[in-house]
């Protein structure tokens, strides 16, 4: 209520008529050019996208409403109610890209009071996640458990019943609350029912993150903030990534939030995006058994015969490289940094830093990689790791409960705005070879 009344609707009307006035009176003004490496190429760097939360610079990584990720642990609130003292709460990142303020710790704590407010879950979500095989993907359940709460969808109603186009943004908001709030339940019942008695207990005298520690069966205030800090810098990563760019496509058909975000997880569920992460840890695991059998210790030496036996078997080194990013991802860094403050000692932390010791050079030498350095994905495990979290393979619903407010941020927008169906041309080979012939 307090995010749409008091701030969101003041700010719609100036953005659709700046929005408006850059059509109108710049609407042919050239911004780039595509070439065929480009066009075959994934449409890397082809800017073509408008993406109001965060922007992705190549150098210094993502910036959310303009704040770095270190300036955002500095100015937003966090559980204790001391700025800077701790982690950012996931609802002070939720308001920032919403409204682009930075929110009081009153105005985080009526967020929070409104999301376990919408949290409740239909029973047919409960019985239909309840049922699903042990062995099915964490990821592919966290997605049928999304899709079938869109029987919820207020915007689907609204529409359903004529709705005029200036008020979509107001129904989707009430739908991109309810997904940010019913995901931390979809996503616990299914690590609880997979790995253990399936008992989800709530606590909503906590924040968000807190919450879904509790759900998840972890009840450590250090783990709480490791949550806080994962679930913040998870949120957003520009729009042209696969899972925000997805949501985006999808919701650009007036498809509900729901059906919109659970196209942006399927995108995030593929092994080059969010599902790397628990790649990164598969491979230390692999690392680890074979060296252990052989007798050897994991160390620089072996990391770096094992990192050589991947690209060498042509498959790629997970955690590594980026299509946009060419330096140290600073959602790497800043997880380096909680472990060097949290777990300076931990066995699994010390083989990651080794990996990063030699890991770049190692891909410089391989010669094909634009960027040799470790991205997000590279650190988190080893995290989560730590807290006696070591299901792997349920580790990018973490990811999928995070994204989904960058993503469903930015899909407001996409109502407020207008922003018409997504829908770029595509070319043959044949005309591709044409144009080269002429
Ligand atoms: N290990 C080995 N080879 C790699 C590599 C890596 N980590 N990263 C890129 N390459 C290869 C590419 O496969 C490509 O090879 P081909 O020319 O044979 O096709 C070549 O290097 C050039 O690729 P690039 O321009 O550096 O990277 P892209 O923009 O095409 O792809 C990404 C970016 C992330 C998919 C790629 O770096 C990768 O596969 N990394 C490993 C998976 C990973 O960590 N994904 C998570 C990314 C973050 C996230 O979205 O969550």
């Amino acid at each position: 209520q307090l995010v749409r009344k008091e701030t969101l609707a003041a700010q719609v009307p100036e953005k659709q008529k700046s929005l408006l006035a850059l059509k109108k009176e710049h609407g042919d003004h050239v911004i780039g050019n595509v070439t065929i490496d480009q066009c075959i190429g994934g449409a890397r760097s082809v800017k073509c996208m408008v993406w109001e939360t965060s922007n992705l610079d190549p150098e210094e990584g993502i910036r959310f409403r303009g704040l770095t990720i270190p300036e955002c642990q500095a100015v937003l609130p966090t559980y204790s109610g001391v700025t800077g003292d701790g982690e950012p709460m996931l609802e002070s990142i939720l308001w920032l890209l919403l409204t682009s303020e930075v929110p009081t710790k009153e105005q985080v704590d009526s967020l929070t009071a409104d999301l376990h407010a919408r949290a409740e879950l239909p029973e047919h979500v409960k019985t239909l996640v309840n049922s699903l095989p042990k062995d099915m993907h964490p990821m592919t359940q966290l997605i049928i458990g999304l899709n079938a709460c869109q029987t919820e969808s207020q915007f689907a109603k609204a529409y359903a019943d004529g709705a005029p186009k200036t008020d979509y943004h107001i129904h989707a908001l009430e739908d991109i609350l309810k997904v940010v709030a019913v995901l931390p339940e979809i996503a616990a019942m299914i690590y609880r029912n997979v790995y253990f008695d399936g008992i989800v207990t709530k606590d909503t005298s906590l924040d968000y993150s807190g919450n879904f520690c509790r759900m998840l069966g972890y009840d450590d205030p250090s783990f709480d903030e490791l949550m806080r800090l994962y679930l913040c810098i998870h949120t957003d990563h520009e729009g042209g990534n696969a899972s925000a760019h997805a949501t985006h496509l999808v919701g650009s058909t007036l498809s509900d939030p729901f059906l919109a975000y659970s196209g942006g997880l399927n995108a995030l569920a593929g092994p080059l995006h969010g599902l790397a992460n628990q790649e990164v840890l598969k491979w230390i695991q692999d690392l680890k058994n074979k060296f252990e059998a052989e007798g050897k210790p994991v160390n620089a030496d072996t990391i770096t015969e094992f990192a050589w036996e991947t690209l060498n078997a042509k498959k790629v080194i997970p955690g590594y490289g980026h299509a946009v990013l060419r330096k140290t991802d600073p959602r790497y860094t800043c997880q380096r940094e909680f472990a060097l403050k949290h777990m300076p000692d931990d066995e699994l932390f010390n083989v990651v830093d080794t990996i990063y010791s030699v890991m770049p050079d190692i891909l410089k030498e391989h010669g094909k990689v634009a960027n040799p350095y470790p991205n997000v994905d590279s650190h988190s495990g080893v995290l989560l790791w730590h807290y006696g979290f070591t299901q792997f393979q349920y580790y990018t619903v973490l990811f999928g409960v995070s994204r989904s407010v960058g993503a469903l941020s930015q899909l407001y927008w996409d109502r407020a705005l207008g922003l018409p169906l997504e829908r770029p041309k595509s070319v043959t080979p044949e005309w591709l070879w044409s144009q080269v012939k002429k």
